[in-house]
């Protein structure tokens, strides 16, 4: 007699989902989905939506000395965007049924990764350009496919995510080309920024498609749409005019035109850096985290009165209905 093999067989549920994949179509909150694709995206959307608050670190840091109101105006609204951009990750990945309690507690105790591009320092207010320039325009590169990610709540975030990275990359080529078209030490200042940044921008990316683990999948699901390696070359392709537009050199001495496969081919990353930085070790990872754990702490006061009002708010309304 022939044996039904159970374990083998797809549940409905199971089958509903990959339908909805193969259809290119979108999974929301309510909807069944496998547990590993639910962790896969609270990984991603959680390491995100950290990104963007520590990414407020760096630029915030040149506020107060920002060299005209101008200046400090657009600085300050960019800032302030990096922030939106962290609440709507973090109410995306709510939907998977993490807290936001849960990923602030993983990001301040040094459980939860975030983009190692975050642990340089802004010496110079040239650096501000530079990571309008390159930091926001790898997001860019990097995030426009994810508007199409098949988990809803995160594709739909993208969408004014990437919008307003636009003008965050536009802003930062505008401080270069000011620069550049200043004085001798501004050149020298812009240049200088652009050689600290250059490299760490390509590691934004992700570590090589052979050393990426969760790339296969993440692209079977339609999480992700392009490789790491495919949106670095991308990127690079994207820099190559705008830098000539600028009079500003990239730092690879490698970086040539390949008549073959009609890209830009660069040098060797150094990948060592890259791990050390994930590793806690790049020149701010310290100092980030500490920053981050005090604003925590600073805060406590309004979660607090804000919990107080609810629970007051909620009492009342009870006595009004009784
Ligand atoms: N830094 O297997 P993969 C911004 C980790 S937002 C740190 O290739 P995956 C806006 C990775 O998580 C910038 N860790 O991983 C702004 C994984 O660790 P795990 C953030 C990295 O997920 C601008 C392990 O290495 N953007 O800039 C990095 O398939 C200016 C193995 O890697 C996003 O998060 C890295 N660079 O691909 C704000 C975009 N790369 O969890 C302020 C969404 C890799 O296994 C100012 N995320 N790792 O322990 C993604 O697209 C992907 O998650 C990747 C990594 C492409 C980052």
């Amino acid at each position: 007699m022939a044996t039904l093999d159970v374990a083998a067989e797809p549940s409905a549920e199971q089958r509903r989902f990959d339908e909805i994949i193969a259809a290119d179509s979108r999974i929301e909150p309510r909807d069944w989905m496998p547990d590993a694709y639910r962790r896969a995206l609270i990984r991603q959307i959680g390491q995100h939506a950290h990104s963007e608050i520590i990414g407020m670190q760096p630029e915030g840091n040149w506020i107060t000395r920002a060299p005209s109101l101008k200046r400090k105006a657009i600085l300050m609204a960019k800032v302030q965007d990096e922030a939106g951009h962290g609440l709507y990750l973090y109410s995306a990945a709510q939907t998977l049924g993490i807290t936001r309690d849960e990923m602030t507690m993983q990001l301040i105790e040094g459980k939860a990764k975030y983009s190692s591009i975050f642990n340089y320092p802004t010496p110079t207010w040239a650096d501000m350009g530079a990571i309008g320039w390159l930091v926001d325009g790898a997001a860019i590169c990097n995030q426009v496919p994810l508007c199409r990610a098949s988990y809803g709540p995160y594709g739909r975030a993208m969408i004014r995510i990437c919008k307003e990275e636009s003008f965050h990359q536009r802003q930062g080529f505008e401080i270069l080309l000011a620069l550049m078209q200043g004085s001798d030490a501004q050149r020298e200042m812009a240049q200088d920024a652009v050689n600290r940044w250059y490299w760490p921008s390509l590691m934004m990316f992700g570590p090589p498609d052979g050393d990426s683990p969760n790339s296969a999948q993440s692209m079977a699901w339609n999480i992700k749409r392009f490789s790491n390696d495919e949106l670095r070359q991308r990127f690079i392709g994207m820099l190559v005019p705008q830098a000539e537009a600028l009079g500003i050199a990239l730092p690879d001495p490698e970086l040539h035109f390949d008549e073959k496969t009609q890209q830009y081919v660069g040098g060797e990353i150094d990948w060592t850096e890259f791990f050390e930085v994930l590793g806690g070790n790049g020149p701010m990872n310290v100092e980030r985290l500490r920053a981050r754990r005090e604003a925590h702490e600073d805060g406590a006061w309004v979660r607090e009165a804000a919990a107080e009002y609810a629970r007051k708010k909620a009492t009342r309304n009870s006595k009004e209905a009784a």
